[in-house]
């Protein structure tokens, strides 16, 4: 069996990092190794009143013991990083480990906007955790943010998401995905480039026109499972929008759902279909 170590937050409720993480991984037949990086009451967009224990302390204790016990691991997928601290300490970590995939998701910001609590210098720091990645998941506020241009909303073409591409990889990551993508007014998906091969792919559904958070950790999780099981990065992608899709789906069919984040668990009986 394959296994992954997510490093990121845990936010106890609200349905993001590594509440996330942990099931969907578990769910595509993944072991699920978690190194969290700190103890939220809730996620930030709860704004007033989270609690936040940072456990930055702990990551090269724990690093250094899974060393000492010949613990290795098929990837390191990162979510959700809360400093400039947490940023170095997981390059580290990365650089200790160097046999495994490392899949980057620089969680930071949606819609235009970055997450409460971050500024232009930390999407700049993230971007050099992305400059040593094997593969990363940016949206467009992330990407944008990265590459120190403006986010734009939509109407854009598709050689203008193949050059935001390309100018990710040329950081230094070998694949990059961009999730959010809409090239028409009813479509939305992902589209990838592979700077090994000069490939590009991309991957549409129905848009759902409403924004949900964590649905960007719904997406990676799928997609590092995918790989894990042995899907390409092209096949990976379409896995993770149909999971992530049918997630916010299963959400709006609910009257009374919760606004923090997607039903994802009531998707995860549709996995074995989507592995075949
Ligand atoms: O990836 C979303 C996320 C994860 N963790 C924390 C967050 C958010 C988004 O706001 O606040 C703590």
């Amino acid at each position: 069996m394959k296994r992954i170590v997510t490093v990121q937050d845990i936010s106890c409720v609200g349905k993001c990092s590594l509440t996330v993480a942990l099931p969907i991984i578990s769910a595509f037949g993944v072991e699920a190794a978690i190194l969290p990086t700190a103890v939220l009451s809730t996620h930030t967009a709860f704004k007033k009143g989270f609690t936040v224990h940072d456990l930055s302390g702990e990551i090269t204790p724990i690093t250094a013991h899974w060393k000492s016990e010949g613990i290795d691991f098929d990837a390191i997928y990162t979510g959700y990083l809360a400093s400039f601290d947490q940023i170095d300490l997981v390059k580290k970590m990365a650089a200790d480990f160097p046999n495994a995939l490392l899949f980057v998701d620089p969680a930071m910001g949606d819609n235009g906007k970055l997450y409460y609590g971050f500024d232009e210098a930390f999407a700049h720091k993230m971007a050099e955790l992305c400059a040593i990645a094997d593969i990363i998941v940016p949206n467009m506020t992330e990407a944008s943010y990265m590459l120190d241009i403006p986010y734009v909303a939509e109407g854009y073409s598709e050689e203008y998401v193949k050059d935001i591409l390309r100018r990710l990889c040329d950081m230094g990551a070998k694949k990059a995905v961009m999730t959010g993508v809409s090239l028409r007014e009813n479509e939305t998906g992902a589209m990838g480039y592979d700077s090994t091969t000069g490939e590009f792919f991309s991957y549409y559904h129905d848009r759902i026109p409403v924004s949900y958070h964590g649905t960007g950790d719904v997406f990676a999780s799928a997609c590092v499972g995918a790989l894990m099981r042995g899907k390409s990065l092209h096949e990976a992608i379409a896995v993770a929008a149909d999971f992530t899709y049918e997630s916010i789906r299963l959400t709006e069919a609910e009257e009374n759902h919760n606004w923090y984040g997607v039903n994802f668990e009531q998707a995860v009986p549709m996995i074995p279909e989507l592995l075949k």
